[in-house]
């Protein structure tokens, strides 16, 4: 006969058992549902590489063009770029009948940009349509004449933050709306 000792002694046991198995259980349950945290990458503008505009080019380089055979650009609006750094900034003129300039000017002001364009539209081919004085300019492609120079690269450094009008001054091109605007920020 097992004496009360030994009936203890196994109930004991039994306990103690059952509570390792439960505390393994809850062991392996604990590290099975919490997950190491992962480090995601997470790209942040500006910290890696060149930075690019809505269309996905880079910041640095603006890419301008006429619009078909109308007296437009194809874009009233150029970058944000940011202030400082080297521009480049190619416009093409596929028109077969139109010259075309892009002209940028230190100048947020449409009456300002529309009195050096009267003075430009006036200084006559020859001039490339270009004023004496160009004092306004911030930078310009050349006179881009069909069948001849289909487009010109020009390079530039971005000016302080803000917003300047470039225009082409082939004459009544700016009345028609060919002028847009470049907007550079810190
Ligand atoms: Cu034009």
């Amino acid at each position: 006969m097992r004496s009360m000792v030994q009936n203890a002694r196994l109930v004991l046991t039994s306990l103690v058992m059952l509570m390792a198995l439960l505390l393994t259980a809850c062991g392996q349950s604990r590290s099975g549902g919490s997950t190491a945290p992962v480090a995601t990458p997470v790209s942040v503008p500006g910290t890696t590489g060149e930075t690019t505009d809505t269309q996905g080019m880079p910041m640095t380089t603006l890419a301008i063009a006429n619009q078909g055979e109308q007296l437009l650009f194809d874009k009233k609006q150029l970058g944000p770029i940011p202030t400082g750094k080297q521009i480049t900034v190619r416009f093409t003129n596929d028109s077969t009948i139109h010259q075309h300039n892009w002209i940028l000017l230190n100048t947020d002001d449409p009456a300002v940009a529309a009195a050096f364009d009267e003075e430009a539209a006036a200084a006559g081919e020859e001039a490339e349509y270009l004023p004496a004085d160009t004092s306004l300019v911030l930078a310009r492609s050349q006179l881009l004449s069909p069948g001849t120079i289909t487009s010109d690269t020009i390079t530039f450094t971005a000016p302080a933050p803000g917003t300047y009008i470039y225009v082409s001054t082939v004459p009544g091109h700016y009345g028609s709306g060919m002028w847009g605007e470049l907007i550079v920020v810190p």
